[in-house]
């Protein structure tokens, strides 16, 4: 499968390499509008093809599928060039700006009969799979509390500046993984309430949001801080408390799972340490390789992906009603939006 790219900043580097640790995909194009990180990324992988300019590059052809790992604004253009051009995609989070921009990606690409995936990939990293997989396999009975909790100090605007810029933070940039992970554990949401805080004062978003979901039998709490100093620092994990009827989960600081059924279970669920993987982003890192080898799966069968575009419209609709609950001091139904 020959696969494109579009933006080499930040984040690419781990899709990229990624990519080359995933069997039978080859990256045969790259493309950003800044040429020293377009000329680096393609020198760092050896990749010959580069274009300034998405529209060249979707018109030179040659590739099955296009990676957009550019940030939010410029997703509907490009995904409307690539379902124009009739390759299957994979865009980075957040999907869109706004609900209208997602549905129109999404109808796009079901209009050109392509995959469209959102590259949502916190719900994959193994500590989360392994709770998952615990959780559903009704280990602590039928689940009717959680919280989700990512709680941080950690200086996330240094290697992401714009993130202080934007009049929104919090909850678009990170808490949208959060969300995402309380629906993978719980199923959608009817009814959101949330509050959001800037203690920084140095960014113009929020860096603190508290929400409560009502999911259809179960009530989840998902609180997301970059303004918590603590130890030990967490970043970049998100940690789990589950009540079932028959018992409960843990997910702990250092990856420490407890499941307390019958018996009570402790595990170490670290991730690995990927070879091109640097701590702590190690497990993130780890999970963008099994979210593209997902995609790469799903490609190959014909089959839905778990965060494909469809799917990942009920995680925005959290977002939006997260930041609209917060503004307007009152509880929001997503379904509504
Ligand atoms: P970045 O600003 O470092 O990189 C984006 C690149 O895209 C830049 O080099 C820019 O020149 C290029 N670009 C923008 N529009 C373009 C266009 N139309 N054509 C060609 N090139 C274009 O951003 P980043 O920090 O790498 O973030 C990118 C995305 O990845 C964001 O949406 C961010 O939220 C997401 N992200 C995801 C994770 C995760 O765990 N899933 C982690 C970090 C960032
Ligand atoms: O951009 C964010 C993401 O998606 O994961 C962590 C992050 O890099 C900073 O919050």
């Amino acid at each position: 499968m020959k696969g494109a790219l579009i933006g080499c900043g930040f984040f690419a580097q781990n899709q990229l390499h990624a990519w080359r640790d995933i069997d039978g995909v080859d990256i045969v194009a790259l493309c950003d509008q800044n040429a020293e990180r377009l000329g680096q990324s393609a020198g760092d992988f050896g990749i010959e093809r580069t274009y300034a300019d998405a529209a060249d590059m979707f018109a030179a052809g040659g590739f099955d599928f296009v990676d957009i790992a550019t940030t939010a604004p410029s997703h509907l253009p490009l995904v409307k060039m690539a379902t124009d051009a009739g390759v299957h995609i994979i865009c980075q989070k957040p999907f869109a700006q706004n609900l209208p921009d997602a549905r129109a990606m999404v109808a796009a690409a079901h209009s050109a009969n392509k995959t469209l995936m959102v590259h949502e990939n916190f719900r994959w990293q193994s500590p989360i799979q392994a709770a998952l997989k615990a959780v559903k396999s009704g280990a602590i009975g039928d689940p009717f509390f959680g919280r989700f909790s990512f709680r941080s100090g950690y200086d996330v605007f240094s290697g992401q500046p714009y993130l202080a810029e934007g009049a929104r933070f919090i909850i678009e940039d990170l808490g949208i993984h959060i969300l995402d992970i309380a629906r993978a554990f719980l199923g959608d949401v009817s009814q959101m309430s949330a509050t959001t805080q800037r203690v920084n004062p140095n960014i113009k978003g929020e860096d603190v949001a508290t929400m409560l979901l009502t999911h259809h039998g179960a009530t989840s709490v998902v609180d997301c801080s970059y303004a918590t100093r603590r130890s030990p620092e967490t970043f970049p994990q998100t940690l789990l408390e589950i009540d079932g009827t028959d018992g409960t989960l843990r997910l702990d600081a250092g990856y420490k799972l407890t499941i307390s059924g019958a018996q009570t279970v402790v595990r170490d669920v670290s991730p690995p340490v990927l070879s091109w993987a640097q701590t702590p982003w190690h497990n993130i890192q780890e999970s963008v390789l099994a979210i593209q080898q997902h995609f790469v799966d799903c490609v190959a069968s014909g089959r839905t992906p778990q965060t494909s575009g469809a799917d990942n419209l009920q995680t925005l609709a959290l977002v939006e009603a997260a930041y609209l609950s917060a503004a307007e001091g009152r509880t929001v139904s997503p379904r509504a939006l």
